[in-house]
């Protein structure tokens, strides 16, 4: 037995070597305008293992439970975010990785995938048990399958084909502790040790706007890209606001509760940037002095970065500003959007997506509406206009929706010209949903979920990303690159449906109530009542003569 269990171990020694997997781990801070600063943490897992294999178990870094699931899901690609707060583009720019409000989950499955329905309801369940939210919800009355809005991110054997895709939301979900312990387990350093410590539930969820986010999917291994590996990509953004912590003097120690104990040593970087691009119009100072300075450009703009590598040893670092405190005027990013509801009563309803390119040059864009069942929308009433004249899509792909079977999706190819604002705007109906159908607080309303634009930005700042030293092959952002992609993504929606009296059953009950109570008692009295017969002097022969008497001889008084 001893024997057997020497030579697996061996076998496990001898596949981790022979695949020789990478974990790198990164920070990077960067103060934003308007006195708040954006820390994004990335876990990057790079398992080299052939992507298109059936059994990928022998891992000794990645997630065995994770790798499982994609494996019995025929899972290609896999994206997953919970999300609590809205990012606001508008002051912060563009953050490293995007997700909209609540939860969020898109999948490729491989081109081989017989039953895509069922594996996707079936990959929900299992993500449900393993992040503890509730992605068990997303069926099919709530998925799509967009057509060009979500491509891969990672290698493509074959040709595209998007009826492979599903895309879905569940707005409401509220991030919680809950969600980010088990989202840490899928860490091959836990929570114990590294940059990892750092995320501690109090300061995380004391942020304006907090992420979760999972991203994995099959990169090429060299350059040739004649073996796949799988990478899968962990990280959490933040925003802290410098009035709730009370000084724009930060530190990790302010910002997280504690500083670094220790590095992963599993890691083979782990590493802290912080932004500096600002310095000569806010300028801070920050202690201890980094280990050097790097210039990254990436989307044809230059930032610097102060680098920190972390080491086997206890750090903090601190940032103090100078003292008075420089406004700088905010420019808005090149495109960004929102979305508002319109209509009044409840009855019929409309929807506005406002999206602004403060470009000098066109940008080409996919708008994704991704529409519940119960609000049918009505499409002849869609307007596209830009700059106050009507604007034809150049592509349309509508694919409605089914009653309580199959959510409305309507994706629009659009040219925004330069320097416009372009609003798309359309009806739909509110359903009277079955009476089972809503939910127990009938009266908070429903939620439409965000509207996505995607679209190749031209070169310009506003772009946020992680500095590479070019040691990350695959994952590294070619900054030749004429344009790059972005996706952002608005604000849901509530709306309130029309919605029965839930309370009249109650009114019912309460009235039924009162009405027995106050019977109850005297018909108890008289029922309990022990009927005494009096007994005068007289019998009850004279007692009815003198009743009779008195009947009939009353006239002789
Ligand atoms: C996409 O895949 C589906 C299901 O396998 C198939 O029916 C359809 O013809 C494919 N479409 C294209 C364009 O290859
Ligand atoms: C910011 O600029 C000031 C003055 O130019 C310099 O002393 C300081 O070290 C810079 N801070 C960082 C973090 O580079
Ligand atoms: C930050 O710290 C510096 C030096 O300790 C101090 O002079 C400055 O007033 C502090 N700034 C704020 C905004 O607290
Ligand atoms: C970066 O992009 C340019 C232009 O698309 C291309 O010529 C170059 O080969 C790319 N570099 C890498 C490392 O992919
Ligand atoms: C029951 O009835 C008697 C008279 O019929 C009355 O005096 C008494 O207060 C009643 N008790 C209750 C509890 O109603
Ligand atoms: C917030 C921010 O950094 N805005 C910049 C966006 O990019 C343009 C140029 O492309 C800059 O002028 C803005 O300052």
């Amino acid at each position: 037995m001893a024997v057997v269990f020497i030579l697996l171990c061996y076998f496990q020694l001898s596949l981790a070597l022979q695949y020789s997997d990478k974990f790198t781990e990164e920070l990077v801070l960067k103060p934003l305008v308007q006195d708040q600063i954006y820390a994004h943490f990335q876990f990057t897992t790079i398992w080299n293992v052939d992507a298109r294999s059936r059994d990928l178990f022998q891992s000794h870094l990645f997630s065995r439970a994770l790798s499982e699931v994609i494996v019995r899901h025929n899972v290609q690609e896999l994206h997953i975010s919970l999300t609590a707060g809205l990012w606001n583009y508008e002051t912060w720019g563009y953050p490293i990785v995007d997700s909209a409000p609540g939860a969020e989950v898109w999948v490729w499955f491989k081109d081989d995938t017989n039953d895509i329905d069922t594996n996707w309801k079936q990959l929900t369940n299992s993500l449900s048990g393993l992040l503890c939210a509730s992605l068990n919800q997303i069926d099919n009355t709530n998925s799509i399958n967009p057509d060009i809005s979500f491509a891969p991110t990672g290698i493509i054997s074959n040709t595209l084909n998007s009826s492979f895709v599903r895309y879905a939301t569940l707005p409401r979900e509220i991030v919680c502790t809950e969600n980010l312990t088990p989202w840490k387990k899928l860490l091959p350093c836990d929570s114990k040790l590294g940059l990892a410590t750092l995320l501690n539930a109090g300061p995380i969820h004391n942020t304006r706007y907090h992420s979760l986010s999972i991203h994995l999917r099959p990169i090429c291994r060299n350059a040739q890209c004649d073996l796949a590996s799988i990478e899968l990509t962990q990280s959490v953004d933040l925003v802290y606001d410098f009035t709730i912590l009370g000084t724009r003097n930060w530190s990790l120690r302010k910002l997280f509760g504690q500083g670094i104990m220790n590095s992963c040593p599993l890691a083979d970087t782990s590493t802290i940037y912080v932004e500096t691009t600002n310095n000569d119009t806010n300028i801070f100072h920050l202690s201890p002095t980094p280990d050097e300075y790097l210039i990254s450009t990436r989307g044809g703009f230059s930032s610097q970065f102060a680098k920190y590598v972390v080491k086997e040893r206890p750090m903090t670092i601190a940032a103090s500003y100078a003292d008075k405190q420089m406004y700088t005027v905010n420019i808005p990013p090149p495109l960004y959007a929102n979305q508002y509801k319109i209509g009044y009563g409840q009855q019929k309803g409309g929807l506005v997506t406002k999206i602004y390119n403060n470009h000098w040059a066109p940008i080409d864009v996919v708008v994704l509406q991704n529409l519940p069942w119960y609000i049918p929308i009505y499409l002849h009433t869609l307007k596209i206009i830009s700059n106050g004249t009507p604007m034809k899509p150049q592509k349309l792909i509508y694919k409605p929706g089914k009653m309580r079977e199959k959510a409305h999706s309507l994706e629009l190819m659009l040219r925004l010209p330069a320097k416009s604002t372009t609003s798309i705007k359309f009806y739909f109906d509110y359903v009277f949903l079955k009476w089972q159908e809503y939910p127990p607080d009938a009266n908070h309303g429903f939620y439409i979920g965000s509207a996505i634009i995607s679209g190749h930005l031209p070169l310009g700042r506003n772009y946020t990303g992680i500095p590479q030293d070019g040691s990350t092959y695959a994952s590294s952002f070619n900054a030749s690159r004429k344009n790059y992609f972005v996706q952002i993504r608005t604000e849901p929606i509530v709306i309130t449906l029309p919605t029965p009296d839930f309370s009249m059953p109650y009114n019912v009950i309460c009235l039924a109530c009162t009405v027995v109570a106050l019977a109850f008692g005297p018909l108890h009295n008289i029922t309990t009542k022990r009927l005494v017969l009096k007994v005068n002097s007289d019998n009850l022969l004279t007692k009815l003569k003198k009743f009779g008497r008195s009947l009939f001889c009353s006239k002789k008084l």
